[in-house]
């Protein structure tokens, strides 16, 4: 299979890290993202919405949504697991998981600074502060919800939760959004780290990692 993604990109990340985490080989293909390249019409024919990732498998069928890839890899590699079978456990991963997904990223993605830039002549400083705000809001509700704990978001292994949070800590320290305030979030970064799988689907550690 064939993944379209970009080093930096903390959906790409989350897709990687399951792919890696469940020993499914595939390829990678870079769409650079600041070069624009998501919107030529050979990416729009991948993905007519203009986001990475998206995943290629080997009968050519298309899947997209960084979160709906994980939840087709979960049903065709199950193990390990990216949410549990008790109903309670997942639906509370999902709400972790989701607040990254729904509440921090879109408002956080590029097409957004790039409005915020174009429309109303936002500069790198007020990119920060925009950054910030909703990352930081995001993961005070996180620090919330989350269970006190040691190690991973709910269980003795990375689910689906942690994918979205260790991605999302990527964007955090970018913006210089301190981790401190939200201690269970900086414990789930570590423990992430420490997974050998999802230390290699980090960006730095991608073939098209660059300054960019
Ligand atoms: N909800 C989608 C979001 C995909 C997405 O927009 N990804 C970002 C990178 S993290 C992107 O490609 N942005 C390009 C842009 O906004 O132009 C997913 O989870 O896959």
């Amino acid at each position: 299979m064939i993944l379209y993604g970009y080093w930096r990109s903390t959906t790409s990340y989350r897709v990687r890290a399951a792919l890696n985490l469940k020993g499914v080989q595939y390829e990678q293909i870079s769409v650079n993202l600041y070069t624009g390249e998501q919107h030529e019409a050979a990416y729009r024919a991948i993905n007519a919405g203009y986001g990475v990732p998206a995943l290629k498998l080997d009968d050519g069928t298309i899947l997209t949504q960084s979160l709906a890839i994980i939840d087709y890899l979960d049903a065709t590699y199950p193990d390990p697991p990216m949410v549990s079978n008790d109903a309670i456990t997942r639906s509370r991963q999902l709400a972790a998981a989701l607040v990254v997904a729904t509440d921090i990223h879109p408002v956080n993605n590029l097409r957004l600074l790039r409005q915020l830039e174009a429309r109303f002549g936002a500069d790198v400083a007020g990119k920060r502060d925009w950054m910030q705000h909703w990352m930081a809001e995001g993961f005070a509700t996180l620090q919330a919800m989350l269970p006190e704990k040691e190690g991973f978001a709910f269980g003795d292994a990375p689910d689906l939760a942690d994918l979205c949070i260790v991605a999302q800590c990527v964007n955090a320290h970018r913006w210089g959004l301190s981790l401190n305030p939200y201690p269970k979030i900086a414990r789930i970064e570590q423990a992430c780290l420490a997974v050998p799988e999802i230390l290699a689907a980090a960006p730095e550690n991608q073939p098209d990692a660059t300054e960019t």
